[in-house]
């Protein structure tokens, strides 16, 4: 992986900030509830937290982990730490203790940047690792220091920040980025296939820790001058709809599952704002794609992206729409479908999908096995996806692993079931996803130890699933739970989640 050179000429939050704030000053750059951050007041405050780290003793390349809502304060932590040469890593803010505990360690986060009431904020950092509010004494602490900083100039290759990655097996995988990638998934797909331009408004029901919300709402707005909708809450179909009707945005990220619960909360309002709609993180129902359309009258651009390609490399394009298709790939990647042995398939033929482009990561952190599996000969990256391919168009057909996507955020059959399997009552699980309208959500088929059993108990599948709750993040939990006499398994004894799926 890239080593960090100081001596360089590049830094990403320079991009992505100076000439704006000389150009267009005043204009809003965030709008996040009752609060507007112009350009020149973002690039004062960024300055000022790279100069809070300064003081901190931070040094750069060291980790900066955030676990925050999307406000201005975590922009601020966010480019202010690439301002600065360490490497911000904003995560999930629904995971719990146990999971920020681990993050913490693997990436040995020199600084916690979170809320107090975030379960991140009661995890016993390692003696190195400080703590900052953004909700206790943050202001103060900014206003204190000097809104100028010189940038940390490396080469546009080099680190600039990290994400992390689910799989299917083991935990996360922190996932370094480079300087040059922001910039680079901005002047590919959302310059293609998007046309953002600094007249256009943002909005994405993804939060910045997932690489699809901080391209939608950090990158993209701020590399062409427009302006950023943030909303620091749990994204409600009410509160979207609530937001949308408010600053009127005219380009609109969202996920399938959102689509689908606005669809049912809406109530003839006028959309006619938005110029453009896209979904990723898993296949959009080709229903909702047709519903939203008769509702709102707008086309939705399905396409796909990962953690690891930083944004999205396969799409649909505005009047050239395939639903149930992913679409056609963005002009500055590569994607072929190969089969086992790496040999591309033949048209229409299933295969593993694999990508090249500049924005893909340099390989996973301390993971060298990890990076032996994915990433290919000649800089190609196995994503994991089976998907077919006929005239350019790309489909998806399913996971090469068991991983699901609920609601466009990672579910680990694995995790769920070593969770259940914690109660007395489980013998052995497996969880698979079942679709429910069109999207996939997970259900947990259970074989009860001796002595337990449904009719004696009416109420142990609900009883599993509060015991669940206390251990998993809601979007983690089973659907519903089946009590069954035996799971489907192969001569060796591995499950075979697939019997179950049918
Ligand atoms: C699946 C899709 C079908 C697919 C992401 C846009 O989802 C993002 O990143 P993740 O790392 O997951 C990547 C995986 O999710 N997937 C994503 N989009 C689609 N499957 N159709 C789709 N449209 O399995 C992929 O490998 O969480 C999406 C931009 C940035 C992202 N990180």
């Amino acid at each position: 992986m890239a080593q960090l050179k100081a001596g360089g000429t590049f830094n990403v939050a320079v991009e992505l900030l100076d000439n704006h704030a000389k150009l267009r000053g005043d204009k809003p750059a965030i709008f996040c509830g009752e609060t507007t951050v112009t350009y020149k007041e973002l690039e004062q405050n960024v300055n000022r937290f790279a100069n809070v780290l300064k003081d901190l003793g931070v040094k750069p390349k060291d980790r900066v982990m955030i676990v925050a809502p999307d406000s201005p304060g975590s922009v601020y932590a966010f480019l202010g730490s690439i301002k600065y040469g360490a490497w911000p890593a904003p995560v999930n803010t629904m995971l719990t203790e146990d999971d920020y505990e681990y993050l913490l360690k693997d990436s040995q986060a020199r600084l916690l940047v979170t809320t107090t009431d975030s379960c991140a904020s009661l995890v016993k950092t390692e003696a190195f690792c400080e703590k900052l509010f953004l909700d206790k004494g943050f202001d103060a602490l900014l206003k204190s220091a000097s809104e100028k900083a010189d940038p940390y100039l490396v080469e546009p290759d080099d680190i600039a920040f990290w994400l992390y990655s689910s799989g299917s097996t083991g935990k996360p995988k922190g996932t370094p980025h480079k300087q040059i990638s922001m910039i680079f998934t901005a002047d590919t797909y959302a310059k293609t296939v998007l046309d953002i331009s600094e007249d256009d408004v943002c909005f994405s029901v993804s939060k910045m820790f997932f690489a699809y919300g901080l391209g939608n709402s950090i990158s993209f707005p701020l590399r062409f001058g427009a302006s950023t909708v943030f909303l620091s809450d749990r994204p409600t179909p009410e509160l979207v709809l609530e937001t949308l009707l408010k600053f009127r945005p005219t380009v609109f990220f969202g996920v399938p599952t959102q689509y689908n619960s606005l669809l049912k909360k809406m109530n003839g309002e006028n959309l006619d704002f938005i110029r453009i709609c896209t979904s990723a993180g898993e296949a959009l129902p080709p229903e909702v794609f047709r519903r939203w359309k008769e509702k709102t009258g707008l086309e939705i651009l399905d396409g796909i992206g990962s953690t690891e390609a930083l944004h999205i490399f396969i799409s649909n394009r505005s009047g050239d729409v395939r639903p149930g298709a992913s679409g056609r790939i963005v002009p500055g990647y590569e994607a072929k479908i190969v089969n086992d042995d790496n040999q591309e398939v033949a048209p229409g033929e299933a295969g593993h999908l694999v990508i090249r482009g500049t924005s893909v990561t340099p390989g996973y952190w301390n993971r060298p096995e990890e990076n032996e599996k994915k990433i290919l000969p000649d800089g190609w990256f196995k994503t994991g996806d089976v998907y077919s391919q006929i005239d350019g168009y790309f489909t998806y057909q399913g996971r090469d692993d068991d991983m699901l996507k609920a609601g466009g955020l990672w579910v680990s059959p694995m995790e769920i079931e070593h969770t259940l399997m914690e109660h007395e009552a489980v013998n052995e699980c497996a969880v698979v996803g079942h679709g429910v309208e069109g999207l996939v959500k997970p259900f947990a088929y259970v074989v009860l130890n001796e002595g337990w059993s449904q009719q004696s108990d009416n109420q142990l599948d609900r009883k599993l699933l509060d015991f669940l709750s206390g251990k998993l993040p809601k979007f983690k939990r089973p659907w519903g739970i089946h009590f069954v006499n035996e799971l489907p398994k192969t001569a060796t004894g591995k499950i075979q989640r697939f019997k179950l799926r049918s």
